[in-house]
């Protein structure tokens, strides 16, 4: 049995989409939170970005490039298909993933003016990191701040195209995002899961059953109600790499039977 660690904080897309392949395949691993200020759990690798995928006495990073290698070295439940053709199609949609879904999170974070509700949000995170590794009280209070100038985000939101607004660029997200679904049973029309609906699932509850959204908004399209219902049978109760006592909205009853006519 390998010896599996993922190191990363649970507020990271990225992380949390390793997270879930890592689930999916049934390959038990250890969480090891890292701290997104001094990364001192990560000083071993020379750098700053997670996640971090460490097996046995290898670490690598980048979470694509991570998702690749555990179906080279575990075979079984494959996150890219069966083919060279399904994985190149799978690459395209998870670039897609990257560059626009979460990228779109990031932009509105980066360009909406300081308001009430992205202080909430912020703080919110603040409290999910330092749940996880304990954050002083002055860089909790200052986390919206914080987050609106990290450098990383700075830099993802500089490199995309600068003539779409936040607003926009969500607006486009969320009708590319039911295109890419192209009717199921799974992202891409396929039949079985693939890193994408790993990649997609974490983004889009993770507001949800955190608490700092009320509703589950994609919820209110069957089609897409009745995927999460299929992933949450995929996956733990709680995929997110947050501690349990975190989690307000649970999804296991049926998601969204608020919504259900
Ligand atoms: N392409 C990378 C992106 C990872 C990434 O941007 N990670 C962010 C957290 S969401 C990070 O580590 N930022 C801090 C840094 O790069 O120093 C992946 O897919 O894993």
């Amino acid at each position: 049995m390998a010896d599996i660690k993922l190191y990363g904080y649970s507020t990271s897309p990225y992380v949390r989409k390793v997270g879930c392949c890592l689930y999916y395949k049934q390959l038990p691993f250890e969480f090891v939170p890292v701290n997104p200020v001094d990364n001192s759990q990560i000083k071993f690798t020379g750098q700053t970005q997670v996640p971090v995928l460490q097996i046995d006495d290898e670490w690598r990073l980048d979470s694509t490039p991570l998702a690749l290698w555990l179906d080279e070295l575990f075979p079984e439940l494959p996150l890219f298909g069966q083919s060279p053709e399904e994985r190149e199609e799978i690459l395209a949609v998870d670039k897609w993933i990257s560059d626009s879904l979460i990228l779109s999170g990031f932009k509105m974070v980066y360009e909406t003016p300081m308001n009430a509700r992205l202080r909430a949000t912020a703080w919110r995170l603040a409290n999910i990191v330092s749940s996880q590794t304990p954050l002083p009280d002055e860089i909790r209070n200052a986390w919206p701040q914080l987050l609106k100038t990290a450098q990383f985000i700075k830099h993802m939101v500089r490199c995309a195209d600068t003539s779409e607004s936040a607003r926009e660029m969500r607006d486009r997200v969320g009708l590319e995002l039911f295109q890419h679904f192209r009717g199921g049973p799974f992202f891409a029309g396929r039949a079985e899961p693939s890193l994408l609906d790993f990649a997609i699932f974490p983004q889009l509850v993770f507001g949800y059953m955190v608490g700092s959204e009320d509703e589950l908004a994609i919820a209110k399209v069957p089609e897409l109600r009745e995927w999460i219902d299929r992933m949450t049978k995929l996956l733990p109760e709680n995929p997110l790499l947050v501690p349990d006592f975190m989690i307000i909205h649970s999804l296991k009853q049926g998601v969204g039977e608020e919504f259900a006519a």
